[in-house]
């Protein structure tokens, strides 16, 4: 049987006997059953690599993190198996385009922005290239919420994200765990003088697992996400029930499902509340009982195997507890001795950090702490006089304060326990996501850890799957590479380097300009759908799409884009290409002015828009609900990427790695992966503009003021003062002011306009640059020849070689 009739085969039979559907053409069904008939493939696929990676010998990366951003599955899953043609032939003949069904299903929103996605990047790279690894998770109920807009202002609803079922994942509520918290500790006196510890826990969870399965591209792989989701240790207090208390039987059941109810909205914040608190705790234990279970299962009780099997990466702090956690299981369930358990700890433990900002970098209350975990707060207090005694004060004798600054607790005000000094105390290497990241990382966030540790410190710079991000979502521009390329260059990035030579080949412009304007036809129906503005494709599509925060500086882009309303209105025969500005970003629900930048940018929007004295030179659109399937259609549509944040700011970014793959050209400054992709393309390939991490750090040395930019720089002042006005909401003046007072009284904490006339300035020269066509067009080729070295299977091997050595499993 061809590829083509097995899948119709097996689509007709999901239809029929899973879903008892008759073929009445429901697409909802249709993407369901697809999906089922290509989950068979998946799964014998998934057995078989289970077979060869469960042996000893064979060392796991487990990938422990609170967010994956997956997206949709099943195109990235038909082009993984390389039968998305097939398939989409086979749909053809049941009557449906395969584009539509793979419209269908919902995103796994399971996170929040750039560090859930690079997460689900890393899981393809570890399936493609035969990795053995899991991922482990949280199965929140709801992923990141959906976003609308009413009046212009951001408007939150939940995410149901299973509500038509989700084919791809399978329970496993045999590998189900127990997860003991709260309650109190009993110390009892040993006969050789010394106490132990007995934890004695009040409430107890089940966490039980869902697997979703990871597909690789054109590899032998197939490894496993695992998803906990909490439950009740008991389902029903039959006791209330028979007692007539119905909704209290229930109690418990409600409480214990709250915990994997929700995933946190915050980026870049640390929220500091207790059932987060417990859901990173939740997931952690889970996760380490599972890893344990599963070496004891391949090698039975031999812990000799355990370092050499096992790699356990954290992405960011949020994961952090695992390392106590491991630490108590070691000692209280298998007898380990406090060094015994410390020494296998910082053999399989690593960490990747992800940011800079100190909201971000997480602190628990040691009351609550004590509260939730006492036994954890009792191993990390020895862990903390282990290291300050024996490490710190080695390395710094009789030097109160190194101690009290690098203690894993901040004393002062409330007691506070610093999760990232403890992941950096435990891991065996801790890393920053690119190359100015990780130097900051070492010089102003850690020197002395750096100091004490030397060459734990280093750097994996981040990368991107090629196949989600040019092979599935831009297939015009991936069918004009494979003419040109001979390697499989979703596989070897590198490769696609052979198209620099090509830059200046008319025909090759012709082509890659023309697919340029086909993604931005489909762009443009796709903005008027969802917001009713018709958009020129002609026009320079420039994309700003990423979390809404200060430190990315939407508000810069939005002032220059008001200034350039205000030229256009002062001078109408301005020379400038027509220009849409698109922005897709969500702000996190608590964020105050994140949530005014948005209503200001659409209260714009809705100005400029709707102006026809600016001849429809410029337009602005807010595509709300920004997720990972739609960006799938906003970056193979932009021409230039918006890489905006203060320098030192952005740890690394991604966004701009996809852009930039895709051929759009980047505006940024030199900060996070940007300084990298600057050096790939070279300078003449992207706008550079903007204080440097060195520069930022002098101008808030020597006492920022941006008073004196907004006096003395009459179109700044002009902008800002405008903002106060009802121009751009009629009857309500200073409606629009937060951004300003943020400017001026707040003290422009991320140097917006110590910044903008530079940026002004970069996107003069970036205009003038897209009039000239040919120029433009080899600068677009360009960008995309030179990605090579963001292919997150780069990244992996780094981690790899740098961190996990693991080795590919294979036949
Ligand atoms: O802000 C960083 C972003 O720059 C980076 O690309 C991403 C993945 O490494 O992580 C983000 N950090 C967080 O979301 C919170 O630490």
């Amino acid at each position: 049987m061809t590829k083509r009739s097995s899948i119709k085969k097996a689509i007709e039979h999901h239809l029929k006997f899973t879903l008892a559907h008759s073929k009445d053409k429901n697409p909802e069904a249709f993407w369901k059953a697809t999906s089922l008939a290509i989950n068979d493939i998946v799964v014998d696929k998934l057995t078989a690599t289970r077979e060869r990676q469960d042996k000893p010998g064979v060392k796991t990366v487990n990938y422990l993190s609170l967010e994956y951003l997956m997206g949709r599955l099943l195109s990235n899953n038909l082009h993984n198996l390389s039968i998305y043609q097939e398939a989409e032939k086979a749909v053809k003949d049941l009557g449906f385009e395969l584009t539509d069904l793979c419209e269908q299903g919902a995103d796994l929103a399971l996170g929040n922005g750039g560090l859930g996605r690079l997460a689900a990047c890393f899981l393809d790279s570890l399936a493609t290239l035969d990795y053995p690894a899991t991922g482990y998770g949280i199965h929140y109920q709801h992923g990141l919420f959906k976003q609308s807009f009413a009046d212009g202002r951001q408007v939150e609803t939940p995410d149901l994200w299973r509500e038509f079922g989700s084919p791809w994942e399978v329970c496993r509520p045999e590998s189900a765990q127990l997860i003991p918290l709260y309650g109190h500790i009993e110390h009892a006196a040993n006969a050789d003088g010394s106490t132990s510890s007995k934890w004695q826990p009040s409430v107890t969870l089940k966490g039980v697992p869902w697997d979703i399965p990871i597909v690789g591209y054109n590899s032998e792989t197939v490894n496993v996400l695992r998803l906990w989701e909490s439950r009740a240790d008991q389902a029903f207090d039959w006791d209330l029930f028979n007692k007539g208390d119905f909704l209290n039987a229930h109690g418990k059941n409600i409480q214990a499902e709250t915990v994997s109810k929700v995933l946190y909205p915050n980026d870049e914040h640390d929220a500091g509340k207790e059932l987060r608190f417990i859901q990173q705790y939740f997931f952690c234990a889970c996760s380490i009982k599972d890893i344990i279970a599963r070496h004891q299962t391949i090698n039975g009780v031999d812990w000799q195997a355990f370092a050499k099997d096992t790699a356990i990466q954290l992405n960011d702090t949020h994961p952090t507890i695992a390392i106590l956690e491991f630490m108590r299981v070691l000692m209280d369930e298998y007898q380990f001795s406090y060094t015994d358990a410390w020494t296998l700890c910082r053999e399989v433990f690593a960490y990747t950090n992800h940011t800079l900002l100190p909201e971000a970098l997480e602190k628990w209350s040691l009351p609550l702490f004590e509260r939730v975990l006492p036994r954890h707060l009792e191993i990390l207090y020895i862990i903390n006089e282990d290291f300050l005694n024996n490490e710190v004060a080695v390395k710094w004798p009789n030097d109160n304060a190194m101690r009290a600054k690098l203690s894993l607790i901040e004393e002062g005000g409330e007691r506070k326990v610093r999760m990232a000094h403890l992941c950096v105390v435990a891991a065996h290497k801790v890393n920053g996501v690119a190359e100015i990241h990780s130097k900051l990382v070492k010089q102003d966030l850690f020197p002395e850890f750096d100091a004490l540790y030397p060459g734990k410190l280093t750097n994996v710079t981040n990368g991107i799957t090629p196949r989600r991000w040019l092979k599935a979502c831009n297939p015009k521009l991936s069918a004009l590479l494979s003419k040109h390329i001979k390697e499989d260059w979703a596989k070897d990035l590198d490769s696609l380097a052979g198209l620099e030579k090509l830059a200046d080949d008319a025909k090759l412009q012709k082509a890659f300009m023309d697919i340029k304007l086909e993604n931005k036809v489909a762009l443009a129906q796709e903005i008027q759908e969802s917001t009713g503005v018709r958009v020129n494709p002609e026009a320079i599509f420039d994309i700003q799409i990423k979390r809404l925060h200060e430190y990315k500086r939407q508000h810069l882009n939005f002032i220059h884009i008001v200034a350039l309303y205000r030229r256009l209105l002062e001078n109408p025969s301005l020379e400038m290409h027509p220009r849409v500005f698109i922005f897709g970003a969500k702000a996190a629900p608590g964020y105050h002015l994140a949530k005014e930048i948005i209503y200001a940018i659409n209260k714009v929007a809705d100005k400029i828009n709707n102006d026809t004295r600016i001849q429809d030179k410029l337009k602005v659109v807010f595509l709300p609900n920004y997720r990972v399937s739609l960006a799938e259609k906003m970056i193979p549509a932009a021409d230039v990427s918006e890489q905006i944040s203060t320098a030192g700011k952005e740890a690394s970014g991604t966004g701009n790695m996809k852009l930039a793959l895709n051929g759009a050209l980047t505006i940024g400054t030199l900060d996070g992966a940007n300084i990298e992709i600057a050096e790939e393309v070279g300078d003449d390939n992207i706008f550079i503009f903007g204080n440097t991490v060195e520069q930022v750090k002098a101008l808030k040395a020597q006492g920022y003021n941006p008073y004196t930019y907004y006096e003395q720089h009459a179109e700044i002042k002009a902008v800002l003062d405008w903002l106060d006005t009802d121009y751009f909401t009629p009857g309500k003046p200073y409606e629009l002011s937060a951004i300003k007072h943020s400017l001026l009284d707040g003290g422009d904490p991320y140097l917006v306009l110590a910044d903008y006339q530079s940026y002004s300035d970069a996107h003069q020269a970036l205009d003038e640059a897209y009039r000239d066509k040919k120029r433009w067009a080899r600068m677009a080729i360009l960008n995309t020849a030179l990605m090579g070295k963001f292919n997150s299977d780069r990244s992996i091997n780094d981690y790899v070689n740098r961190i996990w050595q693991i080795k590919p499993c294979v036949k």
